[in-house]
């Protein structure tokens, strides 16, 4: 049952408290209806189209062969196969529809995150859009909080939630969370030598056996810490597999990509 736009039972249960304190995560399921999801992917489908156009002028780099490309306003992830144009990660991504703005306000995300940073006004950090397209790649075990740390004086308080725009199933690369890694703060990376490696989160600093998959129709709304250690598989399924991430912060701070503030509403 969706919830009703009331603060009141839109804040935090003592059920979510402890499940958010013993294993960093907890899930709201049917957040929001089927025509707002179909909306929200139109917006995100608008958003990527927007964000190609703009990428000539951007600066192109490789990761580990992988290839981003900072625009003025986003960075664009391609997928790992050579010389992809799919986009894999958008992020920034709702300054670019205003479906996508006006969600950053909306009191189902806002009034749960304002009891997990624990006061009223709240800004954004980072918003995302993983598009996980057919046969798109997994994202490897990690935290956010580590490539985070150097921007940010309050690591412990930059929450994330996932919004799906798609069912996530096991068998197309859904959310995976290691339940309790949170509890033990930035973990070491794995020093394999690569770029990258270091913010992969080294294997012998969690139990893999404590790994949940987080199985939902589209709609729900998964809230996870930024210690929590996480990642999923690739989406072998033929259709896309997409995502929002919005992460919120203390208000009257600037956001990851841009420096600006964006309070919200
Ligand atoms: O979309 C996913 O499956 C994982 C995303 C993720 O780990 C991230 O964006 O940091």
């Amino acid at each position: 049952m969706i919830r009703k736009n009331n603060p009141q039972e839109l804040r935090l249960s003592p059920t979510e408290t402890d499940q958010w304190q013993k294993n960093g995560y907890f899930i709201r399921h049917d957040q929001f209806a089927a025509q707002e999801i179909a909306e929200f992917q139109r917006a995100a489908k608008q958003a990527t189209i927007h964000a190609q156009q703009a990428k000539s002028g951007g600066k192109t780099y490789f990761l580990d062969h992988k290839r981003f490309v900072d625009t003025q306003s986003a960075t664009l992830q391609y997928e790992h196969y050579a010389d992809a144009q799919e986009l894999r990660v958008l992020e920034p991504v709702h300054h670019f529809q205003q479906t996508l703005e006006a969600l950053v306000d909306d009191p189902r995300l806002v009034s749960p995150m304002q009891g997990l940073i624990g006061q009223q006004k709240l800004a954004l950090w980072t918003t995302k859009l993983n598009l996980k397209p057919a046969g798109g790649s997994g994202f490897g075990w990690h935290q956010d909080s580590p490539y985070w740390m150097h921007n940010c004086e309050h690591v412990d308080r930059l929450p994330n939630v996932m919004i799906t725009l798609d069912p996530q199933h096991e068998t197309n690369g859904c959310l995976r969370i290691i339940s309790g890694s949170h509890k033990r703060g930035i973990l070491p990376g794995t020093n394999d030598g690569t770029s990258l490696g270091g913010f992969f989160t080294n294997p012998a600093n969690f139990d893999l056996d404590e790994q949940r998959a987080m199985v939902v129709d589209s709609g729900a709304c998964i809230f996870f810490s930024p210690h929590a250690v996480h990642g999923s598989d690739a989406n072998p399924s033929a259709q896309s597999r997409r995502a929002l991430i919005f992460t919120y912060q203390p208000g009257n701070h600037p956001m990851l990509k841009n420096g600006q503030i964006r309070n919200v509403n």
